[in-house]
């Protein structure tokens, strides 16, 4: 293997989300989402913005398949909106045949073209209905059963040309904007200044672990019933930053290895090591739930790669109060006055490409199980302000990622870091979720008003830096 290349079979293409980029959201049988109610309700969204068009993907999905095509992208990773599979959602609610034969055409017409199709199950979109029913991931010993009876209507449907799985998205997200800060669907947050539902102390900590459970219930009837025929593979996406002490006082080393623990650990721990972290149990006490023998062991070892979304770094102090974060407190200032790196179009995004290199290397050697790069992108500062001609000009998206693929290069090279392939996050401007369609992390410009894609210099630059890197 040449120094310079990635390793023989590594793979790479771009990334999207069902909810923001389908649109059609009351066409073809499908029923709301949490995300649906959400965006409806006013305040909870910029300027009330919602997934009902989005890039009308379900309708435009032909040319998506033909931008992926000209970008010589070797897969495309995409996520199945549960409420086009099961409206309902439950386990004896019906199964809607036009919203299956929907993904079945497109991850077929895939395949036509050379892409291979990469699914992800839930990226955030519950059916509202389970909500409503029962309190959705509040209520572990019904959507436990009800999430794996919709992972195999999936297999069922879709097993026998779709080999590459994930469960879930960056149950972070789900868990703590979600049920304690109250950024995304369904909004519950007991502060009193914010939405005033629920209880913050508590649901994140039941909403993860029904989550966990959930996949690795999910993973067992995969690999059970289907993965000795159908021959895939299957794992989670967690989310991480990398984490960089402040100063080298010892309060911000302890802090930052409790980043660590906590805000990755809290999910990582469990799947890939076999129980809750330390730093967490401690800091939640009797909060923190417990698994059952059963449960643990099958959550334990529930992933066949290490699914990674990573987009920045952040400097750690002690002193937080935000137990999601691990009770830290997070920076991009240095203590000179620096900053870490180029300021992306939403304020938890900045370039520092060196944290993405040793954050390969650590999960690689603290998780022990090969990487996946399902998300890697930056949103231009102030994009959305530009013509359309500018935005197609993006150098600072084009530094990004050669800055960030020449890290990964490294990490693989030179610290021996296991990676198996990378998504571009994404592969068109889209719905930000409650930032709306200002932040816009496309590799392809989007115009809202004719929905035309038009791919940008950071589209061009990726493809060609791969197809010049993979052999
Ligand atoms: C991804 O999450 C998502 O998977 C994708 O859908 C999304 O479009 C993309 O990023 C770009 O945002 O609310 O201040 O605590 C990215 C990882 C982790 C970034 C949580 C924002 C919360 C910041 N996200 N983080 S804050």
């Amino acid at each position: 293997m040449s120094a310079q290349k990635l390793p023989k079979g590594f793979t790479w293409g771009f990334a999207t989300a069902s909810y923001q980029i389908e649109g059609a959201h009351n066409e073809g049988g499908r029923l709301p989402s949490i995300w649906d109610t959400f965006s409806h309700t006013p305040g909870k969204t910029e300027g009330g913005a919602s997934g009902d068009v989005a890039t009308n993907s379900y309708h435009l999905w032909r040319e998506d398949i033909a931008l992926l095509k000209s970008l010589g992208a070797q897969a495309y990773r995409f996520s199945i909106s549960w409420s086009r599979v099961i409206p309902l959602g439950g386990r004896d609610d019906p199964v809607n045949q036009e919203g299956i034969q929907w993904y079945r055409t497109f991850a077929q017409e895939l395949l036509n073209n050379g892409i291979t199709p990469w699914v992800t199950l839930y990226h955030w979109d519950l059916p509202q209905n389970l909500h409503d029913r029962y309190g959705g991931w509040l209520n572990k010993d019904e959507i436990v059963p009800d999430f794996v009876n919709y992972a195999k209507v999936c297999y069922d449907a879709l097993g026998d040309i779709v080999k590459h799985w994930i469960t879930f998205n960056e149950p972070w997200c789900i868990a703590a904007l979600g049920y304690g800060v109250g950024y995304f669907a369904p909004g519950r947050c007991s502060d009193r200044n914010k939405s005033a539902v629920g209880d913050s102390s508590t649901e994140p900590f039941i909403v993860t672990h029904s989550v966990l459970i959930a996949h690795g219930y999910a993973v067992k009837l995969y690999r059970d019933q289907f993965q000795p025929t159908q021959k895939g593979t299957i794992g989670i996406t967690l989310d991480a930053s990398w984490w960089e002490p402040y100063s080298d006082s010892p309060e911000d080393i302890a802090a930052t290895q409790r980043a660590f623990d906590v805000r990755l650990g809290w999910f990582a721990h469990p799947i890939y090591l076999g129980y809750y972290p330390d730093a967490l149990k401690k800091m939640i006490g009797s909060r923190c739930p417990e698994f059952t023998a059963e449960e643990i062991a099958v959550v334990k070892d529930s992933s066949d790669f290490f699914g990674l979304n990573h987009y920045t770094s952040h400097l750690v102090q002690e002193g937080g109060a935000d137990e999601f974060n691990g009770k830290i407190k997070q920076t991009h200032t240095r203590p000179d006055g620096t900053q870490l790196g180029p300021v992306g179009d939403l304020d938890w995004l900045q370039t520092y490409a060196p944290g993405f290199r040793k954050l390969l290397g650590f999960v690689h050697k603290r998780y022990g199980k090969p990487v996946v790069i399902t998300e890697n992108g930056f949103c231009v500062k102030g994009e959305s302000g530009l013509t359309r001609e500018q935005a197609l000009r993006d150098t600072e998206r084009v530094s990004y990622h050669r800055e960030y693929q020449e890290a990964m290069l490294k990490a693989i090279h030179e610290d021996g870091a296991d990676v198996r392939g990378y998504f571009g996050w994404s592969l068109l401007d889209n719905f930000e979720w409650a930032a709306g369609y200002g932040p816009r992390f496309g590799v392809t410009y989007v115009d809202y008003e004719t929905m035309k894609r038009y791919p940008k210099d950071s589209a061009k630059f990726v493809s060609e830096w791969f197809k010049t890197h993979v052999q």
